[in-house]
């Protein structure tokens, strides 16, 4: 995480919405100095600090969620597993059954909000500069400009990265991994703590199936190893196939 990565370290969080300039600046107040003379004790307390006091802020986000009635929705992934692409779709195709709304995360660009926006749902932009993950207080920050409406449907979409966002709860009902079959079949066994926390895996991509090496079964096979709980949903944000199970995965999540 971040306290032995170093990223986020003096960061400068920024938030904003499609066409307008950026709204706010945010100082991240659990600034750690990287110090390359550092002892691993003082490191391994720093994490314990900065988890735990995400930890308080994310149950009260998760009070408020529950306030609202909202279901809410972690996407975890690796770069480019088709995040922002599942959202636009599942906005078009369901934004008159389920009020939407989405928070994006990305260290910089606003490029995932403006699509999101054209898709038709209401967005803010969550740039983090250095920091490789969303936490909860970016998360109550955002959440709070976006004011959604009672028994709405929150999608974060976190940065994209299979490491440092698993240990981060933003207060959301489930946590939703993405793997494309691009990236190969072991990801579940490389990056575990990804998988094991989260209660659903979308397998996406599925219409490259015929040119690459991934093996599904195995794939799934790797991450019952690490979460024997978890669903799986295959599908192909491109042609629409697996789809609806996707939407009825949602309606009764
Ligand atoms: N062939 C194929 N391409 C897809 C599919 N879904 C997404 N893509 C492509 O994959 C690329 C990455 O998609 P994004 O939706 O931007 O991925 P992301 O996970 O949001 O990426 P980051 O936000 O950068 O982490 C784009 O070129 C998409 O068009 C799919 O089902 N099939
Ligand atoms: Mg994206």
């Amino acid at each position: 995480m971040c306290g032995t990565c170093g990223c986020g370290e003096d960061g400068q969080v920024t938030y904003s919405r499609p066409g307008e300039p950026e709204s706010q600046t945010h100082h991240h107040d659990h600034h750690h100095g990287h110090d390359h003379h550092h002892n691993h004790h003082k490191e391994i307390q720093l994490e314990v600090d900065v988890l735990s006091k995400n930890k308080i802020l994310a149950e009260r986000n998760r009070g408020y969620f529950e306030a609202l009635d909202m279901q809410v929705l972690n996407l975890v992934s690796s770069p480019g597993s088709g995040k922002t692409s599942l959202l636009e779709r599942t906005i078009r195709e369901l934004k008159n059954e389920i009020p939407c709304y989405i928070i994006e995360g990305d260290q910089q660009t606003s490029n995932d909000a403006d699509r999101i926006a054209k898709a038709g749902a209401p967005v803010i932009q969550v740039n983090t500069g250095n920091g490789c993950h969303l936490d909860a207080h970016m998360v109550n920050h955002a959440v709070k400009q976006l004011d959604p409406q009672h028994g709405a449907t929150l999608f974060i979409e976190n940065v994209g990265n299979l490491v440092c966002p698993a240990l981060f709860d933003l207060g959301e009902s489930k946590r939703v991994v993405i793997i494309s079959v691009t990236e190969g079949d072991d990801k579940p066994i490389k990056y575990p703590s990804m998988f094991e926390s989260s209660q659903l895996c979308i397998i996406n991509k599925t219409d490259l199936l015929p040119y690459v090496d991934f093996d599904m079964e195995k794939a799934k096979e790797y991450a019952l190893r690490v979460n024997h709980h978890l669903e799986f949903i295959e599908l192909s944000v491109k042609t629409g196939e697996g789809m609806e199970q996707w939407y009825n995965w949602l309606k009764k999540a």
